[in-house]
């Protein structure tokens, strides 16, 4: 479906586009939605969320960002799907979808990001230069959370695709969203955090090989949303422990948002592919993929209410 911003699935979009689909929704749907910007990023750029709710004082809240990383297309894609599935119809949702507000940011590495449209598709970090490497620029910013920051699986080498930056939470973006969300985490419920790729609903946790509370509740909920991706689209999903899976590493968003803010249902999930096109997934899969994504957070919403 097509409105003014040209919003589609059909193919990726520019940052630009996708903030102007946040404006438009907010247009549309004046009384429940709230835009935020939460802060800008080394090269000037916003950082914006939307808010959708109906009682922001008494609701249950979830969050869902997309675009740490640069190149991972697909997750902005799947954000600003997930945006579209609730507002295109956002009266006729069920209770349990409107009985929460949603915080919705469909790119939190906007720099990386327009870098990665424009210069170099494999790009994965931010865009800060370094204060130690003239020629080295971006710190992964799903390594650079207060949360086992210095530990396993990240690097201390500014020209490293894992570079952790020089200090916890030394980013603009890490620090625009940490503050944010420590600022709303009464009754925040679920952090959910889209990369790409490997086909994943992973939880907690990722900077240390030990079992995470609530961790049976976890596996049940992500069983369940991976059962239902294969009943819809026909995709193998795994759900999974993050350490387990993907190895130990120290500063990811999901993690911290498990440690600092107590969340109860935190998510990392990659979506397509398993690798044969891997970052650069082909336009005509964003469509299922993004029904996948959402998939997860229908699944999520209910085990929350
Ligand atoms: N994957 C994640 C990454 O940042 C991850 C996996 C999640 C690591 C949480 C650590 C913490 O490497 C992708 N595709 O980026
Ligand atoms: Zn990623």
């Amino acid at each position: 479906s097509r409105d003014g911003s040209g919003m589609h699935w059909n193919d990726y979009h520019s940052l630009d586009n996708i903030y102007a689909f946040m404006r438009e929704i907010r247009a549309k749907y004046p009384n429940i939605c709230r835009l935020y910007t939460i802060g800008q990023t080394a090269e000037g750029r916003d950082l914006k969320v939307l808010r959708i709710s109906e009682n922001p004082r008494e609701n249950k809240k979830i969050w869902i960002d997309g675009g740490i990383h640069a190149r991972e297309w697909i997750s902005p894609a799947t954000v600003t799907f997930i945006l579209y599935q609730l507002m295109n119809n956002w009266e006729n949702q069920p209770a349990h979808i409107r009985s929460l507000t949603w915080y919705i940011m469909p790119v939190m590495n906007p720099d990386g990001y327009q870098y990665s449209r424009t210069v170099n598709r494999l790009w994965r970090k931010n865009r800060s230069p370094s204060t130690r490497r003239q020629n080295c620029f971006g710190v992964d910013l799903n390594r650079n959370f207060d949360i086992g920051w210095n530990g396993f699986g990240s690097s201390k080498d500014p020209c490293s695709d894992v570079f952790r930056g020089d200090s916890a939470a030394s980013e603009l973006e890490t620090q625009a969203v940490a503050n944010f969300l420590a600022k709303r985490k009464y009754n925040l419920e679920a952090y959910l955090t889209y990369h790409s790729y490997g086909q994943m609903v992973v939880y907690p946790w990722a900077y240390k090989a030990v079992k995470v509370k609530d961790a049976s509740v976890l596996q049940r909920v992500a069983d369940t949303a991976v059962n239902r991706i294969a009943q819809k689209t026909g995709t193998t999903y795994q759900a999974a422990v993050t350490h387990q899976v993907l190895g130990i590493a120290g500063g990811g968003s999901d993690d911290w948002s498990r440690a600092a803010l107590g969340v109860k249902y935190v998510y990392t999930i990659e979506l397509r592919d398993r690798g044969a096109y891997g970052f650069i997934l082909p336009p005509k899969y964003i469509k299922d993929t993004a029904l996948e994504g959402w998939t997860v957070a229908e699944t999520v919403v209910q085990a929350i209410i």
